[in-house]
């Protein structure tokens, strides 16, 4: 554990289930902050409704826990009474994708300055594994008992086209590469997306054949392809297996931005 003191360690034992990433993004979050020097009166974390979006509870700095979906709204509106403050929103690809899908969009168009980390699951982990927007196209869950017929939302693709000044996308295997992506978010004005890619062995492992913690971890770190390597191999030519997901820094610009301090 790093920043110890930014845990609110009477709120412990926390709710997750043994073996889930939660905690090694909210760790990693907080390795971020801690890099940074922000201060705890001056951050405020905020998210939705789900197994991710209980982070803010763990940590010692006022937050909000909002409805489900609606994280980015309330986040907005804090940025934009105190622009002073340090925002940080936690999210689940649930929560981010599908009921907060309109409000995810809009907040990266109006590339509002703070810094969302989705923990993407792939699944609604918190009701009990059903499909989400980033379930991929086959895999199973309590709604796609045949394998999921759908195609996939690629969240980073989609905070880019919206207008995010900052997108990465790492997984919980990737730490190190995490907390640098998640303070180089924090340090770019405007909005931040990082996705990170997540194991939730109970409720998407079980049924996709990934039930050991390990396995999970195994499959995120051999379906992760860096970015710089996938454009080689279009460059090459070569066809990269759809399977696969990019990790990397995938966008970092500097857009007009709303709630910027002064
Ligand atoms: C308006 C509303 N609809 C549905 C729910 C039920 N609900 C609670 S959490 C959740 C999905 C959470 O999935 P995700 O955001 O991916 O988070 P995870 O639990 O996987 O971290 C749903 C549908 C709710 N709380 N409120």
């Amino acid at each position: 554990m790093t920043a110890e003191e930014w845990y609110r360690a009477d709120r412990l034992p926390h709710i997750y289930c043994a073996g889930c990433g939660n905690g090694t993004v909210i760790n990693c979050t907080l390795a971020a902050v801690e890099e940074l020097g922000w201060r705890r009166e001056e951050t405020v974390f905020i998210s939705g409704i789900g197994c991710s979006s209980r982070a803010p509870g763990y940590i010692l700095t006022d937050s909000l826990h909002t409805t489900h979906g609606r994280a980015l709204a309330f986040a907005t509106g804090v940025k934009l009474a105190n622009p002073g403050l340090n925002v940080v929103v936690f999210t689940g690809d649930g929560d981010l994708a599908a009921i907060g899908g309109n409000h995810f969009i809009h907040a990266c168009r109006r590339n509002v300055d703070m810094t969302v980390v989705c923990m993407n699951n792939m699944i609604y982990g918190m009701t009990g594994g059903q499909g989400s927007p980033t379930t991929p196209p086959g895999a199973f869950s309590t709604t796609t008992p045949y394998g999921s017929g759908e195609p996939a939302f690629d969240l980073a693709e989609l905070a880019i086209a919206a207008g995010a000044n900052y997108v990465a996308r790492w997984t919980s295997y990737h730490v190190k590469e995490l907390v640098k992506a998640i303070a180089a978010g924090m340090r770019t004005p405007g909005l931040s997306f990082v996705e990170v890619m997540t194991q939730c062995p109970t409720n998407y492992g079980r049924h996709n054949r990934l039930r050991r913690v390990s396995d999970m971890i195994e499959y995120l770190r051999t379906h992760a392809l860096l970015v710089q390597k996938k454009e080689r191999l279009v460059q090459e030519g070569k066809t990269v297996p759809d399977e696969m997901f990019t990790v990397g820094e995938l966008v970092r610009r500097n857009r007009p931005a709303m709630g910027v301090r002064r």
